[in-house]
């Protein structure tokens, strides 16, 4: 059975879109545009609209159908589709199943909050709402994540099982909001080359095209 994403590459389904295209897996795409990006609601499917509230009662996006299934909350559902496609980017077992549960959660709500502020107060708010003060702080906050993060790749370069998984990208997407600042990254030398060896995949690769390929 064909599964359905929802939400534009320009969103978190960014993170979904990776990883189908890194299994190959074939799937159907309904590009559900954030609310506030549309003039005028009527021109497109967004958050808002009736028929994608009826999929996902919470209004964001990502968001999936796998037949009787329905999944939001873009981490979880890639390690749903990962374990689907099984592989080498699925966990090989219940121990690692669980530190990628445990890495996702870890990066939702340590690590997410603020490298969001960073990517809004340096780049997405228009400058007249950014707050330095907010993105200073965020910096500060990720100064000791980054350094667990440096140091959980120090034995093999991957987050688990010594090869590149669905935890490399559920916590990579994570982690490029942060990209604005450079400094972070001068600081935990391995985060900087394992978020360069995973934007160079090819799935990174063929997600980005068509995120470009969106209007900005
Ligand atoms: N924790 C959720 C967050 C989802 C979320 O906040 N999505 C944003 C876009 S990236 C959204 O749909 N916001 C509602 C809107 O802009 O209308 C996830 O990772 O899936």
């Amino acid at each position: 059975m064909t599964v359905t994403l929802y939400g534009v590459a320009r969103s978190r389904a960014s993170r979904n879109l990776w990883l189908l295209h890194e299994t190959g897996m074939p799937f159907a795409h309904v590009p559900v545009i954030q609310a506030g990006r549309l003039a005028d609601p009527a021109a497109q499917i967004n958050t808002q609209s009736p028929a994608f509230l009826a999929v996902n009662p919470t209004g964001k996006i990502p968001a999936l159908v796998d037949g009787d299934l329905v999944l939001n909350e873009s981490l979880a559902m890639n390690l749903y589709l990962a374990k689907k496609a099984g592989g080498p980017l699925a966990p090989a077992n219940l121990a690692e199943d669980a530190r990628m549960t445990a890495l996702a959660i870890w990066a939702m709500t340590e690590v997410e909050p603020h490298t969001i502020n960073i990517l809004y107060h340096r780049v997405m708010k228009p400058v007249a709402e950014r707050d330095e003060s907010v993105a200073q702080a965020a910096i500060a906050a990720l100064a000791a994540p980054f350094a667990v993060l440096d140091a959980a790749l120090a034995e093999t370069g991957f987050l688990v099982g010594g090869r590149f998984t669905v935890a490399d990208i559920n916590t990579a997407e994570v982690v490029r909001y942060a990209m604005p600042v450079p400094a972070l990254f001068e600081a935990a030398p391995r985060v900087k080359a394992w978020l360069a060896a995973c934007h160079a995949r090819p799935g990174y690769k063929a997600m980005m095209a068509q995120r470009d390929a969106e209007p900005a």
